[in-house]
């Protein structure tokens, strides 16, 4: 990767890629797009809705890219609300990019999702190849573009690479319209409000990362031997996998006066219990050697520090 372009810049995980892509790779060599314009940016940025096909090829070819990460996507709980728009979005915006790889011949990078498996999967230690009967528009849309980036690299050669993302946790850029974005909104909350209201219930597992292993992830994967890569699109990856109450006792170690009670959402509810408790991923660790930094102990306590201080920097 030396010339990068990204889509969906300023999301949650794209607005932290970009910066490190910049670190790593130089400030002048990463053009961040997204459909609107950042608040703050230092370096390059269009403007691109990702529907946009003529432009996003444009884009790609004056920048001279050699890598699109394309990371526009609707997230679940959005995607169920609005599924028409959102398979118009996911899949038509996915089909541009996987067509600008493909004419300019660039390395390509797109998230999967947890949102893949269904309620018919093994929920624990769900396994790397195994049924994906997702009941979810997010899902539909996860294993549509799991399957789409295979074909474009069997088909045509594309070097198209992917992981299932668990949920993200970050203390940058707050996550929208996700099933599991309760695990960012609680350390908020602990911090500014010392209380939360759940709506996921206890004792529902899902599978978290912190976001430096979660970009770690993504440059470790495009940068691995390509031989190597047996799966390239869809590989399982986690860090830590929790429910509710965990969390919550984790913040308390830090917060001791933290309390949290419940108001379970029926829609996200749902959500959360057709997917995995847990997933195997040793598929990722033997083919391009995937490991992550932080448990739920070690991440909690770097979220509250970093959130500590940004959030009593923003009110001063
Ligand atoms: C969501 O909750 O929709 C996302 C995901 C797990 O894909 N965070």
């Amino acid at each position: 990767m030396k010339k990068i372009m990204i889509t969906g810049a300023c999301g949650q995980i794209g607005s932290e890629l970009v910066e490190k892509l910049r670190r790593d790779y130089g400030t002048d060599n990463v053009l961040a797009t997204d459909i609107r314009k950042p608040a703050e940016m230092t370096g390059p940025f269009e403007i691109l809705d990702v529907m946009d096909a003529e432009k996003m090829m444009q884009l790609a070819q004056d920048f001279e890219a050699d890598t699109l990460m394309h990371m526009a996507a609707l997230l679940s709980a959005t995607a169920e609300n609005n599924p028409v728009f959102a398979w118009n979005l996911n899949m038509g915006g996915l089909m541009n990019a996987l067509e600008t790889a493909r004419k300019l011949n660039l390395q390509f990078f797109t998230p999967s999702s947890i949102g893949a498996f269904g309620p018919s999967t093994e929920k624990e230690n769900t396994a790397q190849d195994t049924l994906q009967r997702p009941t979810t528009m997010y899902g539909v849309n996860k294993v549509a573009g799991e399957l789409l980036c295979d074909y474009y690299y069997t088909k045509f050669g594309v070097d198209t690479r992917g992981v299932r993302f668990p949920g993200l946790i970050s203390n940058v850029t707050l996550p929208g319209g996700g099933t599991t974005d309760y695990a960012v909104e609680i350390y908020y909350k602990a911090i500014t409000e010392g209380h939360y209201t759940s709506y996921i219930a206890e004792g529902t597992y899902m599978d978290m990362m912190y976001m430096p292993d979660a970009l770690d992830a993504i440059v470790d994967l495009m940068e691995a031997d390509g031989d190597r890569l047996v799966h390239r699109n869809a590989f399982n990856i986690t860090a830590m996998s929790f429910e509710p109450s965990q969390i919550a006792a984790a913040i308390k170690k830090y917060i001791p006066s933290f309390e949290m009670n419940y108001e379970v959402d029926p829609a996200r509810q749902e959500i959360a219990d057709s997917w995995p408790d847990s997933l195997d991923c040793s598929a990722a660790k033997e083919e391009w050697d995937f490991k992550a930094n932080y448990d739920l102990d070690r991440m909690t306590k770097d979220m509250i520090e970093k959130l500590t201080l940004k959030l009593k920097n923003q009110a001063s």
